[in-house]
Formats: structure tokens, sequence, C-alpha cells
């Protein structure tokens, strides 16, 4: 077992690198690119891209030291019989999930715009857990496989950091995981939000857990 220091908002974070795994929360052609989920929710998609070089470099180091990654997709079932109706129902109607747009239909597995952007294709042996909602432990199967290789500390990082990257720590947090956001490989729509967001996750002491970005995690793993 190898014991590392990750320094962090609001203190540094003691944990084992076996026990560590990066989550890559939903970074898919449908809120990155045009065409797609983010874009059809009138959002400047190109506000996503600062997050890619930096999740590339960290992946990078630590696939090379063995660490675990895990991503995550948004989307639903072709006939949509997942989705909340309430969910369907937002948006302009002919830009809602599961219409057709320049990616196949909008927030559908399967289609062009679900899949993870080419920048940050998983590797063999990464699982690609799909979600229905927001949060990535709320109808899947991502705690069984975090608990099956004894994950205590997540590595968070994706998009959007006040939406779907918020509502998993929250819920990574109240299932006892230790979640580091990574802040420079995650980005917001909304810069402010983003910034918020952050700074809700450190606030009351680690509230709901640290916030630190991916030179101070991979300073310990050179
Ligand atoms: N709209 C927005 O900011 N985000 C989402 O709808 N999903 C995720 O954050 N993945």
């Amino acid at each position: 077992m190898t014991n590392i220091r990750i320094d962090a908002e609001p203190d540094a974070v003691l944990g084992v690198l076996e026990e560590t795994a990066a989550l890559i929360i939903d970074m898919q052609r449908d809120f990155l690119e045009p065409g797609g989920y983010g874009e059809a929710l009138r959002n400047d998609v190109s506000r996503l891209r600062s997050a890619i070089a930096p999740c590339k470099v960290l992946l990078e180091g630590l696939r090379a030291r063995g660490v675990f990654v895990v991503y995550t997709r948004e989307g639903h079932r072709p006939d949509l019989s997942d989705a909340p109706p309430a969910k369907l129902a937002r948006g302009e109607p002919s830009r809602r999930i599961g219409e057709v747009g320049a990616m196949g239909r909008i927030l559908v597995r399967g289609e062009p715009g679900h899949d993870i952007i080419d920048e940050l294709a998983p590797r063999p042996g990464e699982p690609v857990v799909d979600k229905p909602g927001k949060g990535a432990f709320y109808n899947t199967d991502l705690h069984s496989i975090l608990e099956h290789r004894d994950i205590r500390t997540l590595l968070v990082c994706g998009v959007t950091t006040e939406v779907c990257v918020h509502t998993t720590v929250r819920e990574a947090n109240d299932r006892g995981y230790r979640c580091l956001v990574v802040a420079d490989c995650c980005a917001s729509y909304s810069p402010e939000f983003h910034e918020i967001g952050l700074r809700m996750i450190t606030a009351q002491g680690g509230i709901l857990g640290w916030v630190t970005d991916s030179k101070r995690v991979l300073e310990p793993l050179r």
C-alpha cells in the first residue's frame, strides 16, 4: 500500500494510492461540442474546453501509477422510458432530449453525441457508467464498482462543476467517500458558478469534500 498526501483546500488529504480512483464525469460530446444537449440549453459549450487538457495530463499521470479510472455519461434509453417527464419537458420543444440534433438524438445512449469526447476516450478496463440523472450514484452500479476495488478516495473531474460534479460529490460524500474535486479538470458554462461551486465544497471545514488541482495531485506521484 502506498500512502499519499495531496495538498488541497481546506487541508491536505492523506490517502492510499490503491484506494484512490479518478471519476471523470460526463466529458461527452453532448456537453462539450456544438449541436448537443449543452447547446440546446442555450449554453456556450466552448466554455467547458478548458478542462480537457488538464484532464488529459492528469489521466496520463494517474494511469502511469495504476490508478483506477471510471467514467460516467449522462443519457437515456432510446425509448426515453428512464427519463422523468419533468426532465423531458425542459427546453425548446425542437431541441429537447430525444430530438434529433447535429450529433444524433440529444442525450440518448448509443448516439454520437452521448459518447465521451475523442480527446479523453476511455482505455480498455476503465468502466463507463451510464447514468440517467445528474448524480453518478443514482440508479447506477457505481457504488458497487468502487466498493469491489476498496476505493475510499475519489479524484473528481468533469462537467459541469455545479451540476453533475456537485451532485455526484454530494452523493459520494454521504456514502463515505473522500472527494477531492480537481478544479482545473472541471468546468462550467458559468465561470461564476464554477468558482462558487468549488467554494461550497470546501466551506465549513470541507463540508462536502476538498478542492485541489491537477498539479497538486500529480506532485506526490512523481
Ligand atoms: N446543464 C448542465 O450544466 N449540466 C448538465 O445538464 N449535466 C451535467 O452537468 N453533466
